[in-house]
């Protein structure tokens, strides 16, 4: 059964506020008897509060598209969050953890849209780079632990993400070694293969999921594909980097703890 408007209006608001003010909730949304579908919409809601406070949209996100993450949130679906400009951080660029509640961060790959995307065209056509990224997630819920409904609801816990320099996209992306580093150690390591076993693939599976809601990638967006490997918690004063073999680096570095708690 659906959720009615005012609850989901309300569980929006909820997501929301856990997200600015950097405290986390229970799992709201699950507790409601939500669906998949309630999820979204409560997601679709969810942004339009932050794009009524003056956010531009910048893409989409695929996440779960791996089987190190689905085993790592027992979670089995392949889902689909928003991007906004409020989430991007320069590659390299500093980024301040303090508000955060409980922040992790992953290797990824991202897309740049070279057209409006309609349902059917496919990769070739419709994407015009490729690059390293990293995402920056923080589960809005307690101990970062959901259902389906719940992270769909929480925009599939996107917080921000890096993109490492854009290039034409290779003629293979389905096995490329990743690595992510923290510190200069790596933390993980895999490959792209673990992206639904071609990154090309979450691109099809964004457009077919964003479809059933109305949703297509526009001419300029981004599209991250997916985790390649779990993902790791972000710490304060640190230097992280994802390395993608043949694609190069995507960076970012959180800035130091201030004088001991969070601010
Ligand atoms: C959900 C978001 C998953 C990915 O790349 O698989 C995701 C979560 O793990 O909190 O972004
Ligand atoms: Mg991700």
């Amino acid at each position: 059964m659906a959720l009615h408007d005012d609850e989901v209006a309300g569980l929006a608001a909820r997501l929301d506020e856990a997200a600015l003010g950097g405290t986390a909730i229970p799992q709201v949304v699950s507790a409601a008897g939500a669906s998949a579908d309630d999820g979204y919409a409560v997601q679709a809601a969810l942004l339009a509060r932050r794009l009524a406070r003056g956010e531009r949209l910048t893409g989409l996100k695929m996440g779960l598209t791996s089987r190190a993450k689905m085993a790592q949130m027992g979670v089995d679906e392949v889902i689909w969050g928003r991007l906004t400009d409020a989430m991007e951080i320069t590659d390299g660029g500093p980024v301040d953890v303090a508000g955060l509640i409980h922040p992790r961060v992953e290797p990824e790959v991202a897309f740049l849209m070279g057209r409006d995307v309609a349902e059917g065209d496919d990769f070739a056509s419709s994407v015009e780079a490729v690059a390293p990224a990293l995402e920056l997630i923080d589960s809005r819920y307690a101990d970062f632990r959901f259902s389906l409904p719940d992270v769909i609801a929480d925009n599939t816990s996107a917080s921000g993400y890096a993109i490492g320099p854009w290039r034409q996209p290779p003629a293979g992306l389905a096995d490329l070694a990743v690595r992510l580093e923290i510190g200069g150690e790596v933390v993980e390591s895999g490959s792209t293969a673990a992206i639904l076993g071609d990154p090309r693939n979450a691109f099809d599976e964004a457009v077919r999921l964003a479809a059933r809601h109305g949703v297509r990638l526009r001419k300029g967006w981004v599209l991250l594909a997916g985790a390649a490997t779990a993902a790791v918690p972000l710490p304060a004063g640190a230097v992280v980097r994802a390395v993608v073999d043949g694609l190069g680096t995507a960076s970012l570095r959180t800035l130091p703890e201030e004088g001991g708690g969070r601010g």
